[in-house]
């Protein structure tokens, strides 16, 4: 290393110019007005968080200055004054060094009472603030799912709270481990696959507060993010009937409905859009979970992987887990190559639609324009929420009315007509006279249960399996209603 001297003037003045710009960059990141600054909580968990860190930060800047003004001192009071001198030598000095052990030991203790007494405040949920609102939030690589047990509603990367009331949210990862992070609100802990955590947080404030996965989970770590909408009560309840009332029907032959039978055939096998139904919570539970364990019995290789539930998507405000606004213009460039936005996604990696030469999506550019104005259609209709499916009758009788609500509540009119014409699925016109002759020895009754119950069972040929959805959550009864309602379709 040349000698220091040999540093002229100007560098050493670019030198210390860098050096403050470097210390300015450092400080800006300490600006409250930031979307995720821990400076400006908004919630009882950040703040006392922030409270903790700004007291430490003090008790540390305390430290710094003593003990770089005593090793200054001593610096400048016995350096080397003339040349072949030495300084006096000295070794030792009990009393100075019992008071430099029992002071650290009583700053780590002035730190110790504040944190184990925040520790246990932040674990308990508060029970004079009504009544916890449960959440249960799932990491999976790189987006984030969020359920909502007591509501019956799922969704992804936005999740929607009331002001003023705990969210109690339970922590958990498919795959590897993630960490949940709301700098405004509450965080870090870790996503945990196998091992549940569980931690409370509440938003004094309404506003959208920005998330962010905190673990160096893989490629796209950094692009998975998600938003926190606190809004107050009466508007949290709006969402949540909007997330249980079904979209209109689009127009016959109108985009939306070609839009709609492109995502069908391509899509719906990896992401859910009608988690508004009567058994929409259950059924995309184990949808996920099966879709999940395909990707894990393939090794990484399926063409199906747990996706973001796309209910209601257009009353989202982003896309690809929080990193862009949501927009028609956005979608394009998402949908045409997902790895644009954001590299690695397993959409673009497993789904076949993207199974092209050069990787990007295999539709025309009509396609992708309905896809379009389908997704970006996906909003609760005028009809108002679900109307629930009444129970199966007592006496066990099956049912054709109940069996034509329940057609209508899991979606199987979507792919299925009551004609000739093929939507996704065969044309149900009749189908119970054809379904005694489609498999020797297997009566008709029999062959329409198990086409409900197991699709893959029998496939009919011409059409591809893995398609029609497995509603693990029909019951015998709802099975035999079904095809009561099948037999009256001339
Ligand atoms: C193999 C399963 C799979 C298929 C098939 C698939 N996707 Fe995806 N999709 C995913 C995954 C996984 C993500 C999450 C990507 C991420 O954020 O890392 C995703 C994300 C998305 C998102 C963003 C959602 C959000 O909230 O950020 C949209 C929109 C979307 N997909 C639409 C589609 C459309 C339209 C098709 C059909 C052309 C499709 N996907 C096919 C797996 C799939
Ligand atoms: C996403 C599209 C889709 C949905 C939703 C769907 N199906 Fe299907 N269904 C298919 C496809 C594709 C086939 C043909 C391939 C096969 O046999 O698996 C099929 C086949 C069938 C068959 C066999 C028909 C025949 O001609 O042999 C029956 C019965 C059936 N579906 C009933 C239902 C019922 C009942 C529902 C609602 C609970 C439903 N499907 C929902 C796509 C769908
Ligand atoms: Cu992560």
């Amino acid at each position: 290393m040349p000698p220091l001297r040999s540093v002229t003037g100007r560098t050493r003045a670019t030198l210390l110019l860098c050096l403050l710009a470097a210390g300015l960059a450092v400080l800006a990141a300490c600006t409250p007005s930031h979307d995720q600054s821990t400076f400006d909580p908004a919630g009882p968990i950040a703040a006392r968080q922030a409270d903790l860190f700004i007291f430490i930060f003090w008790l540390a800047v305390a430290v710094f200055i003593l003990v770089e003004g005593g090793l200054i001192y001593a610096v400048i009071k016995y350096r080397k004054r003339r040349d072949g001198e030495m300084p006096k030598q000295v070794h030792g000095n009990t009393r100075l060094e019992i008071t430099w052990t029992i002071i650290p030991a009583f700053i780590l203790l002035a730190i110790a009472i504040p944190t184990v007494k925040a520790i246990y405040e932040n674990d308990a949920v508060p029970q004079d603030r009504g009544e916890p609102l449960e959440v249960i939030a799932i990491g999976h690589q790189w987006w984030f799912e969020f359920r909502y047990p007591g509501l019956e509603i799922v969704t992804a990367n936005q999740l929607h709270i009331p002001t003023g009331r705990p969210v109690v949210v339970t922590l958990q990862s498919e795959d590897v481990i993630h960490s949940f992070w709301i700098p405004k609100l509450a965080g870090k802990l870790d996503m945990v696959p196998l091992n549940d955590n569980h931690f409370w947080f509440l938003a004094d404030r309404p506003g959208m507060f920005y998330g962010q996965c905190a673990e160096f989970c893989g490629i796209a770590h950094a692009h998975m993010r998600f938003r926190v909408v606190a809004a107050p009560e009466e508007e949290f309840r709006e969402w949540v009937t909007d997330m249980r009332t079904p979209v209109d029907a689009p127009e016959p032959d109108s985009p939306e409905a070609k839009g709609r039978t492109t995502f069908l055939a391509n899509c719906s096998m990896c992401h859910t859009v009608d988690s508004y139904l009567a058994n929409g919570y259950p059924t995309e539970i184990a949808a996920q979970d099966r879709r999940w364990n395909t990707w894990v019995e393939s090794e990484g290789d399926s063409p199906i992987v747990s996706g973001p539930n796309l209910t209601h998507l257009s009353l989202r405000s982003t896309l690809a887990a929080g990193v862009q606004d949501l927009s028609e213009e956005n979608l394009r460039t998402w949908l045409r190559n997902p790895g644009s936005i954001k590299p690695g996604t397993r959409m673009q990696v497993n789904a076949q639609v993207y199974a092209t030469e050069d990787n990007r999506i295999g539709l025309t550019d009509e396609e992708v324009d309905n896809l379009i104005v389908y997704l970006m259609s996906l909003e609760p209709g005028e009809g108002g929420p679900t109307v629930s499916v009444p129970p199966p009758d007592a006496g066990g009788e099956p049912n054709a009315a109940r069996g034509e609500a329940l057609f209508a509540a899991n979606g199987c009119s979507g792919c299925h007509s009551l004609g000739e014409d093929t939507i996704i699925g065969p044309g149900f016109k009749g189908v119970v006279s054809r379904a005694g002759t489609r498999v020797t020895g297997v009566s008709a009754e029999d062959y329409l249960s198990e086409s409900i119950r197991s699709p893959s069972a029998f496939v009919v040929e011409g059409f591809s399996d893995g398609l029609m959805p497995i509603l693990s959550t029909l019951s015998d009864a709802d099975v035999a209603d079904l095809i009561e309602y099948l037999k009256t379709i001339e």
